[in-house]
């Protein structure tokens, strides 16, 4: 995986992107908006369908949402294939459009700088071949993953469920990275900031800050690989930042510059975007004000169910299965109810792969009888953090966590 392959392949990097962009701005133009499929979408309060879009580099079939900068969903069919979400339907999301077509593998480097002993300049090769590689798969999930169900609604991007992934990622320690350079006393975070710059001049590029404990703890990883291949352009090609656990606001694509700061970082990004409410779930009442606000941070156990959608006729002794995921920590068990609540059962777990990474899950369903049913799945994490049975709120609409449900009707 973290071999010699990938690297090579970088390097025809440039001659395949400018054959890519040429390939999606034809198919830009050879077929309008109406000849492109539409997807249903179970979102409360609507749009009911967005357009699936093939247009995009190195992209399949993704939900189109915005195209610039670009936000792209992942069809949520997709995850019931397998754990490892394909690289070509994994969700994007960027903040700033000025994001580079065409980067020059020979002459891109990672800067490190700041509270250390000796700033580093280090190319592709001394990332990939410079330092020991090691290997994680890790759930990369927006903070507004599910924003489309808040209710009462929040702005915002209005994503279904499909705004993450799963990969394995390979790369090497961010704490080897800032070895090398050596960390001086007193440093108190690390910054992160990637190739595209905003669109208006005085507006702040998009940076992120880690504690520096954090970004010493051995599992913070610089990926220049996912799944075994180069990373798509959009999903942050040559190297971006993996913080296993927590939300995909810090994996920092294009990752080009590492501050070591010797001050709590203030910038806006950090200090004032991507807060939530210091409560449990992150969750307040709608209107409460004086709230403690805090840095988003580790995500939460999510399940879903990725066999039957919601409203789906099925048989009565149908399969049910889905995926699920620990959040900060590994799986402990996936539950589910077909009695709204009354009784749960434990499903079937399938083979962990790590434990950031997607769990699967599968049952059979025995319902006793004919008619509707509202089915309940639960995921607990190994901490012993269990999904709450009822949806939190905050009003950035970020960490949506509840109980999952679907409604299906027994033939
Ligand atoms: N350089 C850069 N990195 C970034 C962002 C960005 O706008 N610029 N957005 C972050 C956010 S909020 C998310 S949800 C993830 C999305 O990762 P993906 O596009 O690979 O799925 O990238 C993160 N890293
Ligand atoms: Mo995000």
């Amino acid at each position: 995986m973290a071999d010699d392959g990938v690297f090579h392949r970088m390097m025809t990097r440039r001659r395949l992107l400018a054959a890519a962009s040429a390939a999606a701005a034809g198919a830009a133009l050879s077929r309008p908006a109406w000849a492109q499929s539409m997807i249903d979408l179970p979102l409360p309060d609507g749009p009911g369908a967005r357009q699936i879009t093939t247009s995009f580099p190195q992209k399949g079939p993704m939900i189109l949402q915005r195209t610039r900068p670009p936000l792209l969903e992942t069809p949520f069919e997709v995850f019931d294939k397998g754990v490892f979400t394909p690289n070509n339907q994994f969700y994007v999301r960027w903040h700033w459009a000025l994001i580079p077509t065409d980067i020059d593998t020979d002459k891109f480097a990672l800067t490190v700088r700041g509270h250390v002993n000796q700033t580093l300049s280090l190319s592709l090769n001394d990332i990939l071949h410079g330092l020991p590689s090691v290997q994680l798969s890790a759930v990369n999930q927006c903070s507004g993953n599910s924003r489309g169900f808040f209710q009462p609604r929040v702005p915002g991007g209005e994503w279904a469920n499909g705004a993450m992934g799963n990969a394995l990622w390979t790369g090497v320690r961010l704490k080897d990275v800032l070895d090398k350079a050596g960390v001086k006393p007193g440093a108190v975070q690390v910054r992160f900031k990637g190739l595209e710059e905003p669109v208006v001049a005085d507006a702040p590029h998009f940076v992120k800050s880690l504690d520096i404990d954090h970004a010493r703890d051995g599992e913070v990883m610089i990926a220049f690989a996912m799944n075994g291949e180069q990373l798509p352009l959009l999903n942050g090609f040559p190297l971006r930042l993996i913080v296993p656990g927590w939300y995909a606001t810090y994996w920092v694509k294009m990752l080009n510059d590492i501050e070591v700061l010797n001050q709590p970082d203030t910038n806006y990004w950090t200090k004032v975007a991507y807060t939530i409410p210091d409560t449990p779930y992150a969750s307040i009442k709608p209107g409460e004000a004086g709230v403690k606000m805090i840095p988003i941070n580790r995500m939460v156990p999510r399940s879903f169910v990725t066999n039957m959608a919601s409203g789906s006729k099925v048989n009565a002794a149908a399969p049910l299965r889905g995926i699920a995921f620990g959040g900060d920590c590994g799986v402990a068990g996936v539950d589910y109810s077909i009695d709204r609540g009354q009784s749960w059962r434990q499903a079937q777990l399938g083979k962990d792969e790590g434990k950031y990474g997607f769990r699967q899950w599968q049952t059979q369903l025995a319902l006793p009888a004919p008619g509707k049913y509202s089915l309940l799945i639960r995921c607990t994490n190994s901490n012993g953090v269990a999904q709450p049975d009822t949806p939190n709120w905050n009003p950035a609409g970020f960490m949506r966590n509840v109980v999952e449900s679907i409604d299906i009707i027994a033939a």
